[in-house]
Order: structure tokens, then sequence, then C-alpha cells
């Protein structure tokens, strides 16, 4: 069933006072004339009902189909246009020294990066919208390794995790988790806050990770 063409109405409206104000002006000489036109309005008249009635039952059969159809109508399903979410990891593993204090982590690697937020040069996500977005990131201490790390959104600390593997051939990893409501071009990282020591593990047994996508 196909709806009823609303600019047709709109047109038969406009018709429809065009006759009406034709009519009126008209002298009596016009009788002839007048008639038609008359005539012409009532065929348009009903015209106009019989639009009006299948335009109904069009609406009412389109609500018909749920909110899930009414949804996809007007959003296409190929629409990803306000679709944002990215993950990356770290390539290989590292030592404190190479990190340092108060240095941003930058997870060299891509593995999804929808809407483009993310940058694997510098580290940092740039959101490209508005909305409320999870942020999930893992640090992974190797022989004697140890530090802490923050989530930085705006310069504001949002998040903080800390690992510590004391022992040789020990490995200790930490997955922390943050929602947080945030604006288009806000900037999003992961930071050191302290210098650290030893080593740091990222590779096929566990890895540095940084994670984050929009929920709505
Ligand atoms: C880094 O990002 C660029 C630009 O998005 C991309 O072309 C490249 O494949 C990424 N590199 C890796 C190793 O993920
Ligand atoms: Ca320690």
């Amino acid at each position: 069933m196909s709806c009823v063409d609303t600019m047709s109405i709109f047109n038969i409206i406009l018709l429809f006072s065009w006759v009406t104000a034709q009519s009126n002006t008209y002298d009596l000489d016009f009788t002839s004339v007048v008639k038609n036109l008359q005539d012409e309005l009532h065929r348009l008249k009903i015209q106009v009902e019989n639009l009006e009635e299948s335009h109904k039952t069009c609406v009412s059969s389109l609500k018909s189909f749920g909110l899930v159809h009414r949804k996809r109508l007007l959003l296409p399903e190929n629409d990803q246009s306000n679709h944002v979410a990215f993950s990356a990891h770290i390539s290989s593993g590292f030592t404190a020294a190479s990190l340092g204090k108060g240095h941003e982590v930058v997870y060299d690697v891509s593995d999804t990066n929808i809407g483009n937020g993310y940058d694997n040069v510098t580290g940092t996500f740039r959101a490209p919208s508005a909305g409320v977005y999870a942020f999930t990131w893992t640090i992974c201490a190797d022989n004697h390794g140890e530090i802490e790390i923050e989530l930085v959104i705006n310069g504001r600390r949002r998040g903080v995790s800390h690992v510590d593997s004391e022992i040789t051939n020990d490995l200790d990893c930490s997955t922390a988790f943050v929602i947080e409501k945030v604006s288009v071009g806000d900037l999003v990282f992961i930071r050191s806050t302290v210098a650290g020591e030893g080593l740091f593990m990222s590779d096929g047994r566990a890895r540095w990770a940084f994670s984050g996508w929009k929920l709505f």
C-alpha cells in the first residue's frame, strides 16, 4: 500500500480556494460559468474526502507495524553516522623507563575505529559526537613491573587502576571500566600517574588495551 502524497491534498486545497474566490467575483451574466465551477468544486470536495480517508488508512497501517518498523522507516539501517566504537592495543612489551611519569599511553594498533575518533599516533580519543560512552582499559605488569594509570577526560581524572608484579616471571593484569557522559570534541586518553618500575607485558599472552563505545 502506498501513502497518499500530502502535496496533492495541498494542491487540491489551493484549487478549492481559487475556485471559491472566482465564484464570488463573477456576476450574474456568468451564471453558466459559475455553475460549471460549482460542479467542479463539488467534484474536488469528494476527491479531497477520498484522499483524507485513504491517508488515514495509510497512517494507521504504518502505526500497526509497531515501534521497530517505524524506527526503520525513519532511520535506514545503513545510517552509521552516529555510530562510535574503538578498540586499540599496544603491539609489544615495554619498560617503565620508556613510559615515564605523566605520559599519555599510545595504543599503536587500532583494532576497531568506527567514527574515526581514536588516533593511534597520539593515543587520544576525540568524541565525534556527544553521548554516554563506555571506556575500558587493561594494563599488564611483567617482571617487577608496577604502575598506576588514569583515564583522563577533558583534563580530569575519571578512572584509575594499578598493577604491581614484584616477583620475576609473575604477571599481573588489571582492567578498569568507566561510563561517562561526553560532549562532542571531548578528549579521552590513558596516562601514567607515576614513573613506575620494571617491565610491562603486551604480547600474545596478555596486552595493554584501550576501548570505548557510545551507548546512546
Ligand atoms: C593507525 O591509524 C591509521 C589511520 O587511521 C591506520 O591507517 C593504520 O592502519 C593504523 N595502524 C595500525 C597499526 O593500526
Ligand atoms: Ca612495587
